[in-house]
């Protein structure tokens, strides 16, 4: 049951009393009435039943036995022509992706919710700087790539992104500072995601503050609901756009809008489809793509056995469960809106998180924990795979689609993705006759720049490339734009 932030509050006092969250109340009376209010209108957001429900399952029970392992196979996957996927097969689905793309069919999407704790960045996320010479952010890299592919096939491609409460206003900020990076201002468009309360380890609400609920974004697969409730997929119905292609707000290789991804999803009639990359090594942190009785099902890396993982196909030897999940989706609009409005039976699970949850203690005094004091929730969106008619998984070359920027050093970091953006601009300008030198590792001896202007693609690249009179020159600090 969702209270109503409009019951009055005794009512609703009384009710967190009984659930065993009255605690929440404890300073009531010491708090100012416009305190009070923001406590009163937190506590009327929360679910209590599903919160008992969670304790029930997820701490009580034991979480890690909730994830169902049995009868897990493999995905299949429709691997690359140079992979001996089927090559006409890849052209029939490019040609029709760039119909639909040319027809106005098609929107992008970036989760940009998550707090980049890992990153040590204090802001939303896509104000990351990143590009090795314009040091231009994660924002503007997708927005420029938007920009450039609306411009190919002669289309305005709307770009939604969704936000958190707490770096919703300083992303419209960012946007607006910066004019929207040349897209027009109604082609962006912004939406909060939900929240869920934390918890300490027994599965009591925690208060950040004597007057505040600890709130926590409820993860990227609260998009679902968030882009139904915010009107934006009310928005795309109204503009005949029925295909959204879905990405994360630390990757800036992606293809925002890959033709081919979006034709193999229209030509499968699919309600969701998925990239694949084989997994560089067992233990790399990506879900797996797995079939589950029937059903695909994405298995995330914390929750399948290091055994499992390791576990390799004795007449390739090659790794078993090959296919990692990059978080990078097609989704149709009208699976969004059906899983959005499902309610019970089409439920995304919650996941838990154990996290340093800075909290009030017993006595009302706030607290910085150096141990994990508490526990978050999520959704996951990959979750939805399960539900979806005609689920597709296709493989794309990591170097074409995905270097994260996750942690502040070492693996999956700024400076690892700098180094993967500059080798991709190297492979798109020696496949067009640059040739310039590069080490074993593809890497050029000098650092520049494609903006996305002039490629965001191989195919974009070879464009802008064969319509420069000369060569354009690659020089150190060099930006082709
Ligand atoms: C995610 C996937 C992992 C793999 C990897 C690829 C999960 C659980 N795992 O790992 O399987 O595909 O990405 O890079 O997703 N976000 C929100 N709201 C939230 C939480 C996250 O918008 O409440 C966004 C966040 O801004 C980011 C994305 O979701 O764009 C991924 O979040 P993450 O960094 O928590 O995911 P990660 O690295 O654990």
């Amino acid at each position: 049951m969702k209270l109503s932030s409009y019951m009055p509050s005794s009512e609703l006092i009384e009710t967190y009393r009984s659930a065993g969250q009255g605690h929440v109340f404890d300073y009531f009376d010491q708090l100012s009435e416009s305190d009070q209010q923001q406590l009163l209108s937190q506590a009327g957001e929360i679910d209590l039943e599903e919160m008992a429900a969670l304790k029930r399952d997820l701490i009580d029970g034991d979480a890690a036995a909730s994830v169902d392992l049995t009868d897990l196979e493999p995905a299949p996957y429709e691997a690359r022509p140079e992979n001996g996927g089927d090559e006409a097969a890849w052209t029939d689905a490019e040609k029709l992706g760039e119909q639909a793309i040319r027809d106005g069919r098609v929107a992008a999407f970036t989760v940009a919710g998550g707090q980049g704790t890992r990153l040590g960045f204090n802001g939303p996320k896509g104000t990351f700087l990143i590009t090795p010479v314009r040091n231009a952010s994660l924002f503007q890299v997708f927005a420029e790539k938007i920009a450039a592919t609306g411009k190919r096939y002669d289309a305005t491609i709307p770009w939604l992104i969704m936000t958190s409460h707490q770096n919703h206003e300083a992303t419209e900020s960012f946007f607006s500072a910066n004019n929207y990076f040349g897209l027009s201002k109604s082609q962006v468009r912004f939406f909060r995601q939900g929240r869920m309360p934390a918890v300490d380890l027994a599965g009591k609400i925690l208060l950040s503050s004597r007057s505040s609920i600890a709130m926590s974004p409820d993860g990227h697969g609260g998009s679902l609901r968030a882009l139904d409730r915010s009107g934006a997929l009310a928005q795309l119905e109204q503009e005949g756009i029925d295909t959204i292609s879905y990405f994360q707000v630390d990757n800036p290789l992606v293809r925002c809008i890959d033709p081919a991804f979006i034709g193999w999803h229209l030509r499968g009639r699919s309600e969701m489809s998925s990239k694949m990359v084989p997994k560089a090594y067992a233990g790399e942190k990506v879900g797996h793509f797995c079939v589950q009785r029937d059903r695909a099902i994405v298995v995330e890396y914390s929750d399948l056995p290091a055994a499992v993982q390791e576990e390799t196909d004795p007449a390739t030897g090659e790794l078993r469960f090959i296919a990692g999940s990059i978080a990078i989706h097609v989704l149709d609009r009208n699976f969004v809106k059906r899983l959005a409005w499902a309610g019970s039976e089409a439920a995304l699970p919650f996941h838990l998180a154990r996290k340093k949850i800075p909290a009030v203690d017993a006595q009302g005094n706030a607290v910085n924990p150096t141990e994990p004091n508490g526990i978050k929730f999520e959704m996951f969106v990959f979750d939805a795979l399960p539900f979806a008619k005609n689920p597709i998984v296709i493989e794309t070359r990591r170097e074409n689609d995905f270097s994260p920027v996750k942690n502040a050093e070492g693996v999956d970091s700024p400076a690892t993705c700098q180094v993967d953006l500059l080798r991709q601009y190297t492979r798109w300008a020696n496949a067009e006759g640059a040739s310039l030198t590069t080490d074993e590792n593809g890497l050029p001896e000098f650092s520049y720049e494609v903006c996305p202007s002039f490629g965001y693609d191989e195919a974009s690249f070879a464009t802008s490339w064969a319509a420069t009179s000369d060569s354009p020159p690659i020089t150190a600090g060099a930006i082709l734009t």
